[in-house]
């Protein structure tokens, strides 16, 4: 386990890709989304949320721009780099072992970042940041599946950075090789997760973990967020609480379908859990694990939507007991 604040070599190294994307985000300020104030029923739970959709969506198209990221790829490393690079100065835990998988050995990355909070007790909100490795040799690059849920991640890390938490602390988590690399099953699938998980139980953090938000495939432009029938009842109501201040319930749990998925191991311990997914992307699915999951396919609008009823959920949560 390394623990550290994000500083020195890498920094300086990354200074100049840094830079411009800082002058980047700082000339993108017009797409940013307040919560109304005053028309809705907000919790008292200090400043409305904020969420820039448009620079999420730059977030999507760089992430999108390295190609495909199997695990142990080059572009997988680049990727990894980009998003520490993105967290400078933040506290960030990474958690890297060699996963055992039925093509070999591979290094695995979990990237957290960590936002303290005023309260005791921990908030995770995670998403994948892999590409399917069966998928290396094609043009599949999961604009939806593993980019918009990091550009996501990303954003929120934006929204908490600096701000006192007048509650949970939040960890935001780029989880590594969700993918399964043969055929979806126990053992073959949710590495990254599963490996965190396993230390989490054994020092004490799970304990402490109030609940774990997923997001998945959240970036589809005709956006129906499902109600996902294995995760916990409480904050899937909770959830669409929170959509319903927004005024954004339509894109709600529209349907209700199982989903084996990243939160299953925090389930599987007993962590109130919750996927955030919409797994109806083009007309049955027919974009997802293909070549045709790109960009253009995505909505800024959608990654508000759920980045504005994440924040929201997470200020619910604050308040909760
Ligand atoms: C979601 C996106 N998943 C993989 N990429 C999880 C999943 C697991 C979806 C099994 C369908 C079946
Ligand atoms: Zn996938």
């Amino acid at each position: 386990m390394k623990v550290l604040k994000i500083i020195g070599l890498m920094g300086l190294l990354s200074w100049v890709a840094c830079s411009t994307q800082k002058a980047a985000d700082a000339a993108a300020p017009a797409d940013s989304v307040t919560a109304a104030p005053a028309a809705v029923d907000l919790p008292d739970t200090g400043p409305a949320p904020s969420f820039d959709s448009a620079r999420a969506m730059q977030y999507v198209k760089e992430i999108v721009a390295f190609g495909p990221r199997p695990i142990g790829s080059t572009n997988h490393k680049k990727v990894e780099d980009y998003i520490l690079n993105h967290l400078q100065g933040d506290l960030v835990e990474v958690d890297d072992f060699i996963a055992n998988t039925p093509d070999g050995k591979f290094p695995v990355k979990n990237i957290i970042a960590k936002y303290p909070g005023t309260r005791d007790g921990i908030l995770m909100i995670a998403s994948h940041y892999d590409t399917v490795y069966s998928l290396r040799n094609t043009s599949f690059v999961g604009a939806n599946d593993g980019a918009s849920s990091s550009a996501l991640l990303l954003e929120i890390a934006n929204q908490l950075r600096g701000k006192q938490r007048d509650g949970y602390s939040v960890w935001l988590i780029w989880d590594d090789a969700e993918e399964a690399m043969r055929q979806w099953s126990d053992t073959d699938s949710l590495y990254g997760v599963r490996h965190l998980v396993e230390k989490w139980q054994k020092d004490g953090t799970l304990k402490k973990t109030k609940a774990f938000l997923l997001e998945d495939m959240i970036g589809d432009a005709d956006l129906n967020i499902e109600r996902e029938q294995n995760s916990t009842p409480w904050l899937e109501d909770m959830i669409y609480q929170a959509a319903k201040r927004l005024g954004y319930q339509s894109h709600f749990f529209g349907r209700t379908i199982p989903m084996e998925d990243d939160h299953k191991p925090f389930l599987m311990r007993g962590i109130p859990s919750a996927d955030l997914i919409d797994f109806d992307y083009g007309y049955g699915n027919v974009f997802w694990h293909t070549p045709e999951d790109t960009v253009d396919k995505l909505s800024p609008k959608s990654l508000e939507i759920v980045g504005m009823v994440t924040l929201e959920t997470v200020r619910m949560v604050d308040k909760k007991h």
